[in-house]
């Protein structure tokens, strides 16, 4: 795993901070509810808070519009507050980082109202400006044909200067021009700004988008029926990417702060080892797609494609293999704000196998080699949003600007196909993960005392942090214990190297972690909602005695029928 780091071996848990604790009762989490519940986050564990954005936003995209980087939404807080959290959390051993979203920012920051009030206003070149093109009838169109990654085109006209400015994102969220060097700039002293104030370090929002292809030509059609195209090979991982990302690290680095970076699009490993390698000095780590779309459709996230767990080993073994042979280092997650929730989605939430299934799936996670991040809710289970919500409990823009799309699609292709797709939304939604966190059994799950933001899951009577927190079989108390155990054993679980053991078993991951001093670990994960037989490969029947039983989602050790040291029962879900 080369050279030891604090944040190779931190595990890192995100806030969400809408939805973690409204400590006012106005309906929307906020910065003294985090506060108030540090000792919460110190029993779980965690060694870093990740908070996705506070800052002052029109709250298009749920703050990852930015209109002022210094000044903090209203309903959330204050600076002093942010600077009370870092003061709390610093005082128990836990350090913050913020979320920098330097890609784009809100149409509302002062630097997009000066850019788009005259072409010669000194601003204008901070933001993506071109002029219309004109077609032979003389229609006007937007200077090329990229298509939004939130629907649509991502030009916007602008009436007042006859010119359309470059929004990858929504509307309101135009992007940055980082080929200007005030810009480029102005990020650094945001950081700086937050970094005097002693923030650990930043999750840099969809960073790999920050340089566009010079020219920003058309991109190639591969969507047929749609004027606007995906056009992710002239902004992902662009010709000044890593030129930026080093001099975003010289700031990082007069502080020691951390880094990782979110990095869709990318999936090459050369360009990847590019961003983290550890001699490029450019990002600690990086977020990379791999898994989260591993059940994305043809036609993107919202259309459904089958996953195995063949597959998912696959991309595992890849990364875990590559990192540590090439002095890399993985993000390890299954969650964020913008996925469903892992259970729902990787194993199950029914009842009969909910806790089982998510402690196997933090098992499976928790024991690679990488950083951990946990998503807030992750630690309980929490599951993706009851089916049978109508779509009007939905807030999400991305949800929303698709399924007005699907309605004009509909006209066309019928009722039948319109509800099939409705189907699918509802599971890749990313509000599946945004309702508010189930804190005990008292009124909006103990979230709020007002009216919560967004409806509280249904669920929260039998999931909440109150039950599971006295409950030594908990979900909540098997994360504990993993984090226990990831820190006692941390030569193998976070420096040892990584091997699948077993071959392409359909049902079963067994993966081996191995130290040359601090010795050999065998991870055993049964996705299965069956019991099962698996034959024990002789290199490690060894490790196998109930002497050697660390951890296990089951209470009894029954399901070990280790007698012949051959095959094990496996009851579902167990690790
Ligand atoms: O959510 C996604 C799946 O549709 C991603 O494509 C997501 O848009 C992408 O990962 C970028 O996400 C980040 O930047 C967005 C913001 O909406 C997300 O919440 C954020 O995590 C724009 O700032």
């Amino acid at each position: 795993g080369g050279a030891r780091a604090w944040w190779k071996e931190a595990s890192v848990y995100q806030i969400y901070p809408a939805s973690f604790y409204d400590s006012n009762g106005d309906g929307l989490g906020d910065i003294p509810g985090i506060i108030a519940k540090i000792d919460y986050l110190k029993t779980l564990g965690v060694d870093v808070i990740w908070l996705s954005p506070v800052y002052e936003s029109p709250q298009k995209d749920m703050g990852y519009d930015i209109a002022d980087y210094t000044r903090i939404h209203k309903p959330y807080g204050t600076v002093q507050d942010v600077e009370d959290l870092i003061e709390g959390l610093h005082h128990r051993g836990i350090r913050l980082i913020m979320d920098l979203v330097a890609n784009h920012t809100s149409d509302q920051h002062a630097w997009f109202k000066e850019s788009r009030s005259s072409k010669t206003n000194p601003f204008r070149d901070w933001y993506i400006w071109r002029p219309p093109k004109y077609d032979a009838q003389g229609n006007r169109h937007p200077p090329n044909n990229w298509a939004s990654i939130f629907g649509g085109s991502a030009w916007e006209y602008d009436f007042e200067t006859d010119e359309y400015y470059l929004h990858l994102f929504c509307t309101e969220q135009p992007d940055l021009n980082w080929e200007n060097p005030k810009v480029v700039s102005a990020v650094h002293d945001i950081m700086t700004f937050w970094l005097d104030k002693g923030v650990d370090g930043f999750r840099m929002d969809v960073i790999n988008m920050i340089s566009k292809t010079p020219g920003l030509p058309d991109a190639p059609v591969t969507v047929e029926s749609s004027p606007h195209q995906p056009a992710m090979s002239h902004y992902a991982n662009g010709p000044r990417l890593h030129e930026h990302l080093r001099g975003l690290r010289e700031v990082l680095d007069r502080y020691n702060a951390f880094s990782v970076g979110e990095m869709p699009f990318v999936r090459e490993p050369e360009e990847i080892i590019r961003v983290v390698g550890a001699s490029r000095k450019e990002l600690n780590m990086i977020f990379q797609f791999d898994i989260v779309d591993i059940d994305s459709g043809p036609l993107g996230k919202f259309t459904h494609a089958p996953w195995s767990l063949r597959t998912l080993k696959d991309i595992v073994g890849k990364w875990q293999t590559f990192m540590i042979e090439r002095g890399g280092w993985n993000a390890l997650f299954l969650e964020n704000h913008d996925q469903p929730r892992s259970v729902s989605r990787f194993a199950s939430d029914h009842p009969e196998f909910r806790s089982h299934a998510a402690k196997m799936l933090a098992t499976f996670l928790a024991f690679q080699s990488g950083t951990l991040f946990i998503y807030q809710g992750q630690e309980l289970g929490m599951a993706n949003l009851p089916k049978g919500w109508s779509l009007g409990e939905f807030k999400d823009v991305e949800t929303i600007n698709y399924v007005n799309e699907l309605v004009e699609v509909s006209k066309i292709k019928g009722q039948a196909f319109y509800e099939q797709c409705l189907e699918e939304v509802r599971e890749k939604a990313r509000d599946n993960s945004r309702s508010p966190m189930q804190w005990d059994t008292t009124k909006n799950a103990g979230f709020s005392t007002g009216t919560p933001w967004m409806r509280v899951n249904d669920d929260y009577l039998d999931c909440n942090a109150q039950s599971q927190t006295s409950d030594s079989q908990s979900i909540f108390a098997f994360w504990q214990d993993i984090l226990k155990l990831r820190r006692k054993l941390i030569d193998v679980f976070v420096y040892g190297d990584f091997q699948f053991v077993g071959g392409d078993d359909e049902s079963i991951s067994a993966y081996q972690r191995s130290h040359p001093v601090a010795g050999r670990a065998l991870v055993l994960c049964n996705f299965s909602q069956n019991k099962i037989g698996w034959k024990v490969p002789a290199e490690v029947q060894h490790l196998l005695t109930p002497e050697s039983l660390v951890l296990h989602n089951y209470n009894t050790l029954q399901h070990l029928h280790l007698e012949s040291m051959r095959d094990i029962q496996f009851l579902p879900f167990e690790s």
